[in-house]
């Protein structure tokens, strides 16, 4: 990783850095979209609010997101364009930690960009990649995130779809699976719509969540039915939207007044 950009890794911005380089290495790859670019920009403005760290709030929604993963019969992880170039041995890791299969699924979806992704999976170590068969369809759903394989995101009870846009996380839904996402910016539909919003960068939440599921996997049933059942998705997101409007400076105070964050 630290071959990767010419900064020394005690550069105050070394991690925002590296995480835009690997954005511009993916589209020059054939990974990302354009759009990807985009997304990371916006992304990027909400985690300086955030003061780029995984707030209280969101390392609980963590470990509820890694309860549900190893309860569930058959767990899976969404990738498209920006997860795979920012997180690819993240994602392989927290499916080897769970047992969850990866399927690559994409808002811009082309055969090739899909095939590209795969192969990029797999030369961090994915040995099986769902998402190019694409046999089956998310009702209610027109654009080309509906497609999905019969075999993986069709037949999950629970996926996490990291940088969702709202559509397909209202659609799901409608399906009744547990929906875990992962978005920086809490007002948006997916997490507004999530049964577990995680309020983070990808970067630091893949990562987070695979080491809370090592640390549950001791865990009987019923305790970790009693974490996923004590979980307040409403008193997430209001906290990380209030450590948003506070800003960073503000955090102090905010955990002052309420000791939420
Ligand atoms: O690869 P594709 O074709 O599937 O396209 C993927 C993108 C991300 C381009 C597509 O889904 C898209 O356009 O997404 P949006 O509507 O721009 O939404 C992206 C959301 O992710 C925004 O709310 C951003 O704040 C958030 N976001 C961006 N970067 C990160 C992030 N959240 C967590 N970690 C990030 N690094």
């Amino acid at each position: 990783m630290s071959d990767e950009v010419e900064v020394p890794e005690d550069h105050p911005r070394y991690q925002s850095l590296l995480t835009r380089h690997r954005i511009e290495a993916g589209v020059e790859k054939g990974i990302t979209s354009q759009q990807g670019l985009i997304a990371e920009g916006r992304g990027e403005a909400f985690d300086y609010l955030l003061g780029e760290e995984t707030i209280p709030s969101a390392d609980e929604a963590e470990r509820v997101a890694a309860a549900y993963f190893l309860l569930a019969e058959h767990p899976v992880i969404s990738v498209n364009g920006n997860v795979a170039a920012l997180v690819p041995e993240a994602v392989v890791d927290l499916a080897e930690a769970t047992g969850a299969d990866v399927e690559v699924n994409l808002f811009g979806r082309t055969e090739e960009r899909v095939r590209a992704i795969a192969e990029h999976l797999r030369e961090h170590g994915a040995e099986d990649v769902k998402g190019l068969t694409a046999d089956a369809r998310i009702p209610g759903l027109s654009h080309e995130r509906a497609k999905v394989d019969s075999d993986g995101i069709y037949d999950a009870d629970v996926v996490l779809v990291p940088l969702e846009d709202g559509d397909r996380a209202e659609a799901l839904g409608e399906m009744g699976k547990t929906e875990v996402v992962i978005d920086l910016n809490p007002l948006s539909r997916s997490a507004q719509t999530a049964t577990v919003p995680i309020i983070d960068n990808v970067v630091r939440a893949v990562p987070n969540v695979a080491a809370h599921a090592r640390d549950l996997r001791g865990a009987s049933r019923e305790e970790l039915e009693e974490i996923v059942a004590g979980f307040d998705r409403e008193a997430t997101l209001a906290a990380a939207e209030r450590r948003l409007r506070g800003g960073a400076l503000d955090r102090d105070g905010e955990a002052g007044r309420d000791g939420a964050e």
